[in-house]
């Protein structure tokens, strides 16, 4: 209890007040004004009555929560920590009220009972019945057990506090209370779930916004590789088409599509040898490179590894992300990246980020997968700059 008050349910006027220090809680109710808070009093009541035909048991605030008990000739307001076990609250408010009308029934019914100074004593058997033992009988504990649930559900207070709430409830309880308190916690712990289920979808939204910031950001696409390694039949592919005869690209064909909530804009380069010397001037502002190389002819992988590296050395490729399908899988027989890395010397050569993707233009084989992996390298790139 933080703080008492009671009113003359007629006039309005205070009668008694007491406010309780707690130890260690500097956010005592000073902020309360009698005059103020008799007249707000009133207020809710005649507010209460007339909207739902009854009186108010009870208003929860920031930090705490009020208590009302309405007789015929008083009002007993308690303010009290969400913390309390509102059944032993609503005992204490039973036992003042029946206790001030004990001691001063006569003085309020000859309406002498304004001068308010003749309630003061009633102080000390306020510490009385603070003293007293409250005991809940098992019915207030079923009210309250909801009414805590309740509360929780609400967010009127912490889990940890409706645990204490429920514990404290079940204070020297014994036998069958103690399969009921059981249940109980049964019960908290299902809520916990869904407490748990509430900040798996936060985190999940959270992933996704991440992810969205990324949606529809553009992204340039370097294709190079020998002639007839594949490269327009792949982008074909990866843009949605079915894999088809193709023609040799003549200068470069530039091809925009969307993937993986980015779009790409892919620069797809000829191969064939008089042609390659203009690659290098669509490389600027590139974001990821693609070589593409026909790994069932492996009579061409020393000209595929010289222009390989004629790109790689120049200052802007040598940091971005570069994805490397190994062709034609359908007609090869074995792949083995270790070999491919050392024939190539990659570890050595390479400062970018670097994966080598075997893969089929024909059958569709590992294109995503290698296409999956470059987007993460460009996206985690992108946050580096
Ligand atoms: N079996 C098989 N054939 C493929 C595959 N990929 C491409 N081809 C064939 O290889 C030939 C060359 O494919 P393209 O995609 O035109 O090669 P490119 O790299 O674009 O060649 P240029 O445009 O000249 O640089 C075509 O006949 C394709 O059908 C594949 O995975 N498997
Ligand atoms: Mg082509």
């Amino acid at each position: 209890m933080k703080h008492l008050w009671i009113l003359n349910r007629e006039s309005g006027i205070c009668l008694f007040e007491q406010q309780f220090t707690v130890k260690g809680d500097n956010n005592t109710s000073d902020e309360f004004n009698s005059d103020l808070f008799t007249g707000f009093v009133s207020a809710i009541f005649s507010f209460a009555r007339v909207v739902s035909g009854s009186t108010i048991e009870r208003m929860v605030l920031a930090d705490g929560i009020l208590y009302y008990r309405v007789s015929d000739l008083l009002v007993v307001v308690v303010l009290a920590d969400k913390k309390e076990i509102p059944a032993k609250i609503k005992r204490l408010l039973t036992e003042i009220e029946q206790r001030f009308l004990n001691d001063y029934k006569m003085a309020l019914e000859t309406n002498i009972g304004d001068d308010v100074a003749i309630f003061k004593p009633f102080g000390e058997t306020i510490q009385q019945i603070l003293q007293l033992p409250v005991i809940l009988t098992p019915s207030d504990r079923t009210e309250d057990l909801s009414d805590t649930l309740l509360r929780l559900m609400h967010k009127q207070i912490s889990i940890e506090d409706a645990y204490q709430n429920i514990l404290g409830m079940y204070e020297g309880a014994e036998g069958q209370e103690n399969t009921q308190l059981a249940n109980t916690m049964g019960a908290i712990g299902s809520l916990l779930k869904h407490v748990t289920v509430e900040q798996r979808l936060k985190e999940l939204v959270s992933k996704l916004e991440d992810e969205m910031a990324h949606w529809g950001t553009k992204a340039k696409l370097f294709v190079f590789g020998l002639d007839k390694a594949g490269k327009t039949a792949i982008l074909n592919r990866l843009r949605g088409q079915s894999f088809e005869p193709t023609r040799p690209t003549l200068s470069v064909d530039v091809e925009q599509f969307e993937k993986e909530h980015l779009v790409f804009q892919s620069y797809d380069l000829a191969g064939q040898a008089s042609l390659r010397n203009s690659w290098l001037q669509y490389l600027p502002n590139s974001n990821g490179l693609i070589f593409v190389i026909d790994y069932s002819d492996p009579g061409r992988f020393k000209e595929a590894f010289t222009e390989f590296t004629r790109v790689l050395g120049n200052t802007e490729a040598r940091i971005l992300p570069i994805l490397i399908y190994a062709n034609k899988k359908d007609i090869y027989k074995r792949f083995e990246i270790a070999k491919f890395a050392t024939i190539f010397d990659l570890r050595k050569l390479l400062k970018n980020p670097w994966k080598v993707m075997p893969c089929s233009a024909k059958t569709g084989e590992g294109l995503e997968e290698g296409l999956k992996w470059l987007v993460d390298n460009i996206l985690a790139f992108a946050q580096q700059k």
